[in-house]
Order: structure tokens, then C-alpha cells, then sequence
């Protein structure tokens, strides 16, 4: 089994200069829209729960690179990221989040309820641990059709403590079924630190046990999420079934919410420092400079570029309406 803890070591030489600029603004246009959605949510102007990716924008980003679009994502309740990253439309996103008929879904499901079934993303679910099962179902199905489609799922270090996780592992490995477990191991489950959860630091060994690949990697690194996910969803389509890819990563604020935790007492300011000085875009806006493939008036633009995009978006949704009160019932039951 692979366990390793890859480094920014991994080149960017065999990657077009336009894809590394489109992973580059892809995880701009995550942060971005996170941060103002935060505004928004301490402004009182958002209501439903928000669970922001800032600081994670690389596993994303680094995985859906190495998708087609009619592959399938499945997420939880921190997926603003996952469902940027896979193409889904900025606008109807945060019109959902706001609560608004544009939004993807119709403004019943508010931010943890997002889809966008036209890129690959049939739906993410709150329940932790969720999509884990509704992955493997979409693998064995794309298998079964004779289709070379793989899905990814993304899920927290807190998802490995469900039943279904271990269900979903066992089942995928005994039908080498055409999924990705990618897990995004930020160390905290909620407000509880994996340490104080689990007598061992060893999620790549929960998966190597069930006879898959197991790399643990950078999640702040988006070219070894990158890498290791193309090699993962090569082995998918050839067959030879499911990777689990542990991500190391962080969210920069707190569970639910713009805040840090830091006044809690949950985490010190120390630790939080250290992960911001990891930051995944700075990191590989430095090196993406450094290689010349970005000069500093092309980040000045493209910042400027997806700040634009972003403030039309809000735009867009604040001028939306919200659904009709008479359609409440709709779109609950199939008709
Ligand atoms: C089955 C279930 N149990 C508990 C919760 C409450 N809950 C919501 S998020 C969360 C923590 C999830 O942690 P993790 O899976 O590590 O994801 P992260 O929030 O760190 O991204 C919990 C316990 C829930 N939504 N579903
Ligand atoms: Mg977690």
C-alpha cells in the first residue's frame, strides 16, 4: 500500500501553462466567493448554516482537474468548493445560499444542499458519511452501463467514524467499483480535534486494510492532489478499482460560520497562523510566478477578474426573488 506525504516536490512541467492558470483562478474564484458569502453571513443577510472551504480550495480544485465533466462528485455539507470546482454555475450557487428561486436548487435547499446535476454533481447531502454510499452506488451503476465513468466522493475526517464508511470501503474494494474516496482530513470533526476522537492519527490505514491504495498526501498542494488523483482515476477507468486519498488540509475558520473558534478555546491561534502560512493559493501563485507562467500583472488581472465575477453574482442573486410561498410543497415529492 502507498502512504506517502508528498511535498511541493511535484513538477508542473508536464502541465499546459493554461490548465495551471484555470487551476489558479478556479481556487481564486472559491476564496473569493467564500469570503464575501462570510460578509454576508456576519451581516445577517444569509441565514441558513454555512460551512465555509477557505484554506481547502486545493483538493477541490486538484481533483476535479483530473475529472471529465459527466463523471460524479458527491459532497456534504461544506461543498461551495467542490461544486465550483466541478463547473457548477457561480450565480445559481449563491442565489441558492440566499435563498432565491435561480438558485440550484429552487432556494429550498439553502448551502448544504447544492447540485448541479448538469456538471456531475447530482446532489450533496448534510448527513455525515452520506455520500459515501450514494458514490459507490454511482460507480457499480457506470460500471454496470458499460461506461468508463468514475465518481469522487469528498468527505470530512469525522465521515470515517460512520458505519457507512466502512460499508462503502468494503463494498467498492469487493466490486472493484470505479470510485474515488477523497478524504478531507483537516483534523477537525465539528469542534473536536482527531486526537482527542481517535486513539491513532491512521485514516490511510482504515482504507489500506481494505486492500485499495491508500496515498496520504499535501491537500494544500494542488498539484500532488492533482497527480494523485489522475493515477487514481486511471486505475479507476482500467478496472482496477477504488484509491482512498487522504488529503491533509485545514479550514481556516471555524465549524459553522465566519467566526474562528478561537475565542472558544478550540484551537489556538498558533496553529491557525501555521496553516495560513501554508495557504494553498499563495503557495502556488508563488511558484506559478517563479516558473513564469503567471507574471504579476497577470495576478492583478485575473484577482481583479474573478472579484468582478464574484460581486455580479451577489448582484444577481440579491436582485432575484425568493420562491412563492404557494410553491412550498413543490419539488418535495416526485409528481
Ligand atoms: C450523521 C450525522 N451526525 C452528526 C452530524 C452533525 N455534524 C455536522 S458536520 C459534523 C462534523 C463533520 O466533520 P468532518 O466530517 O471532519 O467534516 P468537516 O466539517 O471537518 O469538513 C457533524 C458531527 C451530521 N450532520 N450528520
Ligand atoms: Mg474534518
Amino acid at each position: 500500500m502507498q502512504t506517502h506525504l508528498s511535498t511541493q516536490a511535484e513538477s508542473t512541467t508536464d502541465i499546459p501553462a493554461e490548465m495551471l492558470r484555470s487551476m489558479y483562478v478556479a481556487m481564486l474564484r472559491i476564496r473569493e466567493t467564500e469570503e464575501r458569502l462570510a460578509d454576508m453571513v456576519a451581516a445577517g443577510e444569509i441565514r441558513c448554516p454555512v460551512h465555509l472551504y477557505i484554506g481547502e480550495e486545493a483538493v477541490a480544485v486538484g481533483v476535479c482537474q483530473a475529472l471529465e465533466t459527466d463523471d460524479y462528485i458527491f459532497g456534504n455539507h461544506r461543498s461551495h468548493g467542490h461544486y465550483l470546482a466541478k463547473g457548477g454555475d457561480l450565480r445559481a450557487m449563491v442565489a441558492e445560499v440566499l435563498g432565491k428561486e435561480t438558485g440550484c436548487s429552487r432556494g429550498r435547499g439553502g448551502s448544504m444542499h447544492i447540485a448541479a446535476p448538469e456538471v456531475g454533481l447530482p446532489g450533496t447531502s448534510a448527513m455525515v458519511g452520506a455520500g459515501l454510499p450514494l458514490a459507490v452506488g454511482a460507480a457499480i451503476a457506470c460500471a454496470m452501463q458499460g461506461t468508463a465513468k468514475v465518481a469522487v466522493v469528498f468527505f470530512g475526517d469525522g465521515a470515517t467514524e460512520e458505519g457507512g464508511f466502512y460499508e462503502s470501503l468494503n463494498l467498492a474494494a469487493f466490486r472493484k467499483a470505479p470510485v474515488i474516496f477523497v478524504c478531507e482530513n483537516n483534523l477537525y470533526s465539528s469542534h473536536v480535534h482527531i486526537r482527542d476522537r481517535r486513539p491513532a492519527d491512521n485514516l490511510d490505514a482504515l482504507a489500506a486494510v481494505h486492500g485499495m491504495p491508500a496515498p496520504r498526501i499535501d491537500g494544500n498542494d494542488i498539484l500532488a492532489v492533482y497527480h494523485t488523483t489522475s493515477e487514481a482515476v486511471a486505475r479507476a477507468r482500467q478496472g482496477h478499482g477504488p484509491t482512498f486519498i487522504e488529503c491533509r488540509t485545514y479550514r481556516w475558520r471555524g465549524h459553522v460560520g465566519p467566526n474562528y473558534d478561537i475565542d472558544k478555546g478550540l484551537r489556538s491561534p498558533e496553529e491557525l497562523a501555521e496553516w495560513q502560512a501554508r495557504c494553498p493559493i499563495q503557495s502556488f501563485e508563488t511558484r506559478l510566478l517563479h516558473q513564469g507562467v503567471l507574471t504579476h500583472a497577470d495576478v492583478t488581472h485575473l484577482r481583479q477578474c474573478v472579484t468582478d465575477e464574484v460581486a455580479a453574482a451577489i448582484a444577481f442573486a440579491r436582485q432575484s426573488p425568493y420562491p412563492d410561498p404557494n410553491t412550498l410543497h413543490d419539488y418535495v415529492f416526485a409528481p
